[in-house]
């Protein structure tokens, strides 16, 4: 017993320490975060998770925020703020993580905290049989906030992000959230087996210079469910690639390259200004500043999904709209290609001038994708990119992608 608290007293010093040195260390911490590349590490244990509270036998600990080793290795993304190591508001073990959230009010990107899997803390890839996520939150600030959860998945040679789950909390409250996971949803867009980091987000700042928000999170936790995932969900409709109808529809858009290359974020939108057809459309806006190799004014960034179409010779051409806002003319990168295991598209695209504040359509056809070495039946990728300000903000947005049978009448190229 006597080593046991003196052991605890050493923690508690090291704690102590971990705290100043991680608070010390975050401004870098967060630069760095912004610009690397996810740290996954092959370190496979054969600890089991010991952690389980004995009143809650049915959940099991993700993470509890205890030690600076196991936080370090977490990343603050899309202008976070501050986390660090707190004795305050602990619910599981003695320390929780106090949260300063900033978030840039410009991107609309939600600040995030990314907390890796495969890794000695949470060995858990395959998150396939997961129906429930708990964190406690301590909420100290005056008014209702939301939080949210999501994955980032592995998705070939790219990731993707599930969808959000939110749930709010009063002002000055603490509470177990229970984020509750539509895993048939999730199931059709993205791979649960293969989930990269698990994903706690915060709103945005909403204007220049707003106070952060505080919070304090721990005990983070799931359960699980034998029930199977229902794989007969179909949410497209017929020629429709995607209709950017739902922010669920995120999940099947995927990075055209490493985040470190292609730094962009993807958002849902419903504001009409820029919506083309049905109720949404999808941002795409890129991260300035983020010291992306090279030095041009203009960088590529750009998100791709599998089009799923059987042949493409049974269709005429694909298209979409683009709308470009920006008050000068910008290159529009629409490539295609089939290859595997390759995280670029390169077996054709076209390039072709976005006009200033406005909508441009684009047909790409299935002759010019036999053309440039499309094999029609394994039609992997088609990608929408975009040629970005590297130091100015920007956002340009698409909707209404889709399969034509027919030549279709907006055709402009
Ligand atoms: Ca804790």
């Amino acid at each position: 017993m006597k080593k046991y608290r003196f052991f605890v007293l050493l923690l508690s010093a090291f704690m102590t320490f971990s705290t100043l040195f991680f608070s010390a260390c975050n401004t870098k911490q967060t630069k760095e975060n912004t610009n690397r590349q996810p740290e996954i590490t092959d370190i496979v244990s054969v600890q089991p998770n010991p952690k389980t509270p004995q009143n809650e036998t049915d959940r099991t600990l993700l993470t509890s925020f205890e030690t600076y080793d196991e936080v370090v290795n977490m990343r603050l993304l899309n202008s976070f703020g501050k986390a660090q190591i707190s004795s305050d508001h602990a619910t599981e073990g003695s320390h929780s993580f106090k949260l300063t959230v900033n978030g840039n009010y410009i991107t609309q990107a939600h600040p995030t905290i990314a907390i890796p899997t495969k890794t000695e803390y949470i060995e858990k890839t395959d998150f396939t049989d997961v129906d429930k996520i708990y964190l406690d939150v301590y909420n100290a600030n005056d008014s209702e906030q939301t939080v949210y959860f999501s994955y980032l998945l592995k998705k070939n040679a790219a990731t993707a992000p599930s969808s959000e789950t939110a749930c709010t909390i009063g002002a000055n409250q603490s509470a177990t959230l229970t984020f509750e996971l539509n895993r048939d949803l999730m199931n059709y867009f993205v791979d649960l087996e293969n989930v990269l980091f698990v994903r706690i987000s915060f709103d945005c700042a909403s204007e220049y210079m707003q106070p952060y928000r505080n919070f304090y999170i721990d005990n983070l936790r799931y359960s699980t469910t034998t029930d199977p995932i229902d794989d007969s969900v179909n949410l497209r409709k017929e020629d429709e690639i995607e209709s950017c109808d739902s922010a669920d529809f995120l999940m099947a858009w995927s990075n055209i390259n490493q985040y470190t290359y292609a730094p962009s974020v993807i958002s849902f939108n419903k504001d009409s200004r820029y919506i083309k057809e049905g109720t949404g459309s999808f941002r795409v806006n890129n991260v300035p500043n983020t010291g992306v190799t090279g030095t041009g004014p203009t960088y590529n960034v750009g998100w791709k999904i599998n089009p799923k179409v059987s042949d493409m010779r049974d269709y005429y051409s694909y298209s979409f709209w683009i709308y470009n806002d920006c008050d000068q003319t910008l290159k529009l990168r629409a490539s295609y290609h089939y290859s595997t295991g390759v995280n670029y598209p390169t077996q054709g695209s076209e390039e072709l001038d976005l006009k200033p504040n406005d909508w441009t359509y684009v047909e790409v056809t299935t002759e010019h994708l036999l053309a440039n070495g499309v094999n029609p039946k394994n039609f992997n990728w088609l990608s929408i990119s975009v040629w970005v300000p590297r130091t100015v903000p920007y956002s340009f947005y698409f909707d209404a992608v889709y399969l034509n049978k027919t030549p279709s009448e907006h055709k402009e190229f």
